[in-house]
């Protein structure tokens, strides 16, 4: 399986896991699962057969580490960036005092008058890593990276949530909260 045969499973599986399992004839049960057998099945009856040997390839060599098996591995979910409506069932989780959002630039008139907003996804997406937010900003334009400070956030009361993959997920960054880097 070639890096562009991997990258057009991945994308198929992010459309099904995060936005319309209904397409293939799933459903997200709580945490966003869905069984890996069912998965392959609901693959196959659609003419896109996946073996579980590729399907562990995608998951374990994802660029993004955006996909994840249970424990016992029966099971799979994106970790985050859904619109599909599911319960992640993270725990909230203490960020460390600043964080970075990386978007273009003509979104920051915008950005500074209501905040970051989520949008179609569940949360706004937050990383640790100054360097990945200037790649996810320029899928929109000329990149720019916002410093959200994650600190005063928690002591007003906001709340947060860490993926497994390092991406922090908060419901909305009001403006004051951000400054452009
Ligand atoms: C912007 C990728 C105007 C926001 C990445 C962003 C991420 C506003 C865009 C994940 C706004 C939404 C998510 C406001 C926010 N006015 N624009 N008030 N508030 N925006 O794609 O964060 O590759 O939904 O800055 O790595 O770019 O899919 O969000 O530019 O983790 O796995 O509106 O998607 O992951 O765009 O990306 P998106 P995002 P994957």
């Amino acid at each position: 399986m070639n890096p562009q045969q991997l990258k057009s499973i991945s994308k198929r599986l992010s459309y099904i896991l995060r936005h319309h399992p209904d397409s293939v004839g799933l459903t997200l049960a709580p945490g966003g699962w869905v069984g890996v057998d069912d998965l392959l099945t609901a693959l196959k009856s659609n003419g896109k057969s996946v073996t579980r040997g590729t399907l562990d390839q995608v998951v374990f060599d994802n660029d993004k580490q955006r996909f994840e098996f249970s424990a016992d591995g029966t099971q799979i979910r994106a970790r985050q960036g859904h619109s599909a409506e599911v319960d992640l069932q993270y725990e909230a989780a203490t960020p460390p005092d600043m964080l970075f959002h990386g978007t273009a630039t003509r979104f920051l008139e915008s950005i500074f008058t209501e905040g970051l907003i989520k949008g179609n996804r569940h949360h706004v997406h937050l990383s640790t890593n100054h360097e990945t937010m200037i790649q996810v900003g320029s899928r929109h334009g000329k990149p720019v990276v916002l410093e959200v400070n994650a600190r005063q956030m928690v002591a007003d009361g906001h709340t947060f949530f860490v993926t497994g993959n390092a991406v922090w997920l908060t419901d909305h960054v009001p403006p004051q909260y951000l400054r452009e880097l």
